[in-house]
């Protein structure tokens, strides 16, 4: 059996390709036989060299991941399969396909089959049925076509271990001449928060306790694998939330920074957290998780008060949020990257303000886009319920539409997102994040190595330059949406975003200035400088 998965690149994943779905699939069903599998990158129908190579071979099966940005893309190049290959078994699985599979088959006639959860057992036992040609009646999670009728059969459960699986390949890091930024790990699946705004599936179709972990020697032995074959030391672990389930969450994870830094494997890597999860008790596990590499923390902090956080169903309040921005302060090491949404459908005018007030107070405030984020509305969370009950999106999704359009309750907050939406466009808003992020990856690097050593008076003295400016952007960001604010309808946008785009401009030169200048210092006096990467 040929065996073909295609990643559509379309939003985030265009800058980080690596898809650890498929790529898991891949190594599941090499290890159960199934040897010919590959996974090739297409941006969509107009890339023709990509698609081209895609569709060079007749493959029999073509599997695709969706994601709702993707999904017009997905169908183009199902079609272009379809039309080469009739008879090719084009199957989807994700979070589109786990969702919405049923509406998929019956309006795009390319697609075969759809699979629903967790896809490892479902895609082996579809591959297996087609090689033999038989039924695919009896595999569970999964939704076809049978003379023009759509079945879709009942749920999987989820899969109980995960050290049984092998760890998924790395093909596309191997595509790309190992040189990525990060590899991704998976070391849990599931996650305890339920905000109404995700649509990770996990223990909604596929029933049971839907948090399972890896075992810690099970998670450090993929690391390890990985740093000796490729020698890369960068890791992106995108488990939903890296401490869960509670106390017996804290100890694995305290076990695998444990392995991690028995083997002396001298890694870097990131991780999500929920805020309410982390207390002052914690800081002892903080500090053996940054000795076995923690650089970077994502926490969805989502908004500024508690009305918000409700009505996005968070769990955590603003104490938490607070608490552990606080905390983290304490940990030079760390920086917080942060899911913030300013406007969501029920915002009010005292919620932006809070909002605002709550990045500037924190002194998380420097990167402005969070000011300007746009809740994006996925089907099947119940945010999109809730607002389908009101009656304030339309019923009729269309697949490919990506998100949901909504109206806001309130036409000056309809006014300020407006305003903010298009300052998003901004090229510069953008870079400060990334480059943000790296400027603190080189400190983060440098105190890991030099932070007992003689220089340290002055790469405190390079923080401090740093984080001055941070603090200047924080007020600058602060003041310019309180502007927006005040003054909505005087508000000249394309003036406004000039002045942004220049201001961002200076400050990171200034940055960079530094940066430069205290880098040559070093090097001239034989001072090693760390990689960003
Ligand atoms: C890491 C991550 C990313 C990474 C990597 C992308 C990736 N998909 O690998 C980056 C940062 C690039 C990214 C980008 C985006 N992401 Co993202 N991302 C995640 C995250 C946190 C984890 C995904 C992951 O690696 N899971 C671990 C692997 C093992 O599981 P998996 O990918 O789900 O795959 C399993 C099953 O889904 C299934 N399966 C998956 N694909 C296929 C294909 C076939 C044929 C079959 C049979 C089965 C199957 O089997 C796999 C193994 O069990 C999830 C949230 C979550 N907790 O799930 C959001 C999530 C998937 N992302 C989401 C979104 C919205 C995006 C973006 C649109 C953001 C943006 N505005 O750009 C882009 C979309 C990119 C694209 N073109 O698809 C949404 C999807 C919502 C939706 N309904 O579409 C999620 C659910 C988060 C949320 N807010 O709700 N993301
Ligand atoms: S914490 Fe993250 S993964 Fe978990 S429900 Fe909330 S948004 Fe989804």
């Amino acid at each position: 059996m040929k065996i073909l998965f295609i990643v559509v690149l379309g939003g985030d994943l265009v800058r980080s390709t690596e898809h650890l779905g498929v790529a898991y699939l891949s190594s599941y069903l090499q290890e159960k036989g199934y040897t010919d599998v590959s996974i090739k990158e297409v941006f969509g129908i107009a890339d023709k060299k990509n698609l081209e190579d895609a569709l060079k071979e007749e493959y029999d099966v073509v599997g695709f991941s969706t994601t709702c940005v993707a999904m017009r893309e997905i169908i183009n190049i199902g079609n272009a399969v379809k039309e080469k290959y009739p008879n090719t078994h084009i199957t989807m699985g994700g979070h589109m396909a786990t969702f919405w599979g049923k509406e998929i088959l019956e309006r795009y006639s390319c697609v075969d089959s759809t699979m629903r959860g967790e896809g490892e057992i479902t895609c082996y036992e579809l591959i297996k049925a087609t090689e033999k040609k038989e039924s695919l009646e009896n595999i569970e999670g999964i939704t076809y076509k049978q003379n023009n009728e759509v079945i879709a059969n009942p749920d999987r459960l989820l899969m109980k271990d995960l050290d049984v699986l092998p760890f998924p390949v790395r093909n596309q890091f191997e595509l790309h001449d190992n040189r990525f930024q990060y590899l991704r790990i998976c070391s849990s699946r599931g996650c305890l928060g339920k905000c109404g705004f995700c649509s990770s599936y996990v223990g909604r179709t596929q029933k049971d306790f839907c948090w399972r972990g890896r075992s810690p020697k099970n998670v450090a032995d993929e690391v390890e694998e990985l740093v000796k074959k490729y020698n890369f030391h960068t890791y992106d672990f995108v488990d939903s939330t890296f401490e869960d389930p509670g106390e017996f969450g804290k100890q694995r994870i305290g076990q695998i920074a444990h392995e991690l830094i028995d083997r002396d494997l001298n890694i870097f890597y990131n991780c999500c957290f929920r805020a309410e999860d982390w207390y002052d008790s914690d800081r002892e596990l903080l500090r053996f998780l940054i000795d076995s590499g923690l650089e970077k923390v994502n926490i969805g902090f989502e908004s500024g008060n508690d009305r918000g956080l409700k009505l996005l169903y968070k769990r955590a309040r603003s104490k938490d949020n607070q608490r552990v921005i606080k905390l983290l302060a304490d940990f030079p090491e760390i920086y917080i990257t942060f899911g913030f949404i300013m406007f969501h459908p029920d915002s009010i005018l005292e919620d932006l303000k809070d909002n605002a007030d709550f990045l500037y107070g924190t002194g998380i405030g420097q990167v402005i886009r969070h000011y300007f984020w746009k809740l994006e509305v996925y089907p099947a969370t119940a945010i999109e319920e809730k607002l389908k009950k009101a009656g304030r999106i339309t019923v009729d999704y269309d697949i490919c539409d990506g998100m949901y359009a909504y109206e806001f309750l309130n036409p000056k907050v309809s006014k300020i997102s407006d305003i903010s939406q298009k300052l998003l466009s901004i090229q510069e808003v953008w870079d400060f994040e990334i480059f943000d992020i790296l400027v603190h990856t080189f400190i983060s690097r440098m105190l890991r190595k030099y932070s007992n050593s003689e220089i340290k008076d002055e790469l405190d003295e390079f923080i401090a330059y740093v984080n001055g400016v941070r603090a200047e952007m924080a007020k600058y960001n602060h003041e310019f949406f309180m502007d927006i604010y005040d003054h909505t309808d005087e508000i000249d946008v394309d003036e406004k975003a000039a002045v942004l785009k220049q201001h961002i401009k200076e400050k990171m030169a200034l940055i960079s200035n530094k940066e430069y200048r205290f880098g040559m210092n070093l090097k001239r006096r034989g001072y090693e400088l760390v990689q960003k990467y």
